[in-house]
């Protein structure tokens, strides 16, 4: 057993535990802007005075990095708890590194998870691929019986870094996540209206939610839902939000209902 084990069961949101960084939870909603609902929040490591999370993460040794993972995850859970949201799906960020570790990785997340009372179909599991490392075919046999019983696995930054269509095929995921680059001039640029249109078809073709990320403007918002794309994140519904489930912008919502 390493060191470290048995200490992700000990103290308070904050706390620096044995030289890993200070970090704090927030959460981010993904609206569903047809049915006026919250699909689900995702949770995002910050820093304890704001930063963003690759800063609070490139400040972990590597050698750590499935611990550190695995607290947030679980920090995340007991935060979900403790407001009592009983119902809501979480979407819970894993990278392709660390889900496999034995000790940290998405098995002890789903034990913390049934150990507070949580059921698998209220999670979601984003893998974000920034390196060509995951042996993708072993993350998708791992977790199948979760799958089973109801966890979604999305496909995050798809379109970013290694999350192609190779990816897509091989993960065989329940959502992708299209990284805010393919989509930020969607309003404006015909190759992106081309390409995500072709895309969100795919995915609705092969059963696969698709979610927008990164949307900022009501424009923007528009020309996806005329592309079928109901689910999106960014800050024109709502900005990561610490400690708290921020609900997207009423105003924004009514005007695309
Ligand atoms: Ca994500």
């Amino acid at each position: 057993m390493r060191p470290d084990a048995g200490i992700r069961r000990t103290g308070a949101s904050g706390e620096i535990i044995k030289g890993l960084p200070r970090f704090a939870m927030a959460f981010q909603p993904i609206a569903d802007t047809m049915s006026g609902c919250v699909f689900a929040q995702e949770v995002l490591v910050r820093g304890r005075d704001g930063e963003a999370g690759a800063c609070v993460i490139d400040k972990v040794p590597q050698s750590r990095r499935a611990l550190f993972e695995s607290l947030c995850r679980q920090r995340a859970l007991e935060a979900i708890k403790e407001i009592g949201l009983d119902d809501i799906r979480i979407s819970l960020n894993v990278s392709p590194e660390s889900v496999l570790d034995p000790e940290f990785g998405i098995l002890e997340t789903i034990r913390v998870a049934r150990t507070l009372g949580l059921h698998e179909r209220q999670l979601i599991l984003e893998f974000s691929e920034k390196q060509k490392t995951a042996d993708i075919r072993a993350i998708r046999e791992l977790i199948i019986p979760f799958r089973k019983r109801g966890m979604m696995v999305a496909l995050d930054d798809f379109g970013a870094g290694y999350n192609g269509i190779q990816t897509l095929i091989e993960l065989k995921p329940d959502m992708v996540k299209f990284d805010m680059g393919l989509i930020n001039r969607i309003d404006t640029c015909e190759m992106q209206q081309t390409v995500i249109s072709s895309l969100a078809e795919a995915c609705s073709r092969l059963d696969i939610i698709v979610v927008a990320e990164g949307v900022e403007t009501l424009s923007q918002a528009r020309m996806l839902q005329s592309m079928g794309i109901a689910l999106m994140q960014g800050h024109l519904f709502a900005r990561p939000t610490v400690g708290q489930l921020p609900v997207p912008a009423a105003d924004v919502m009514a005007r695309l209902m």
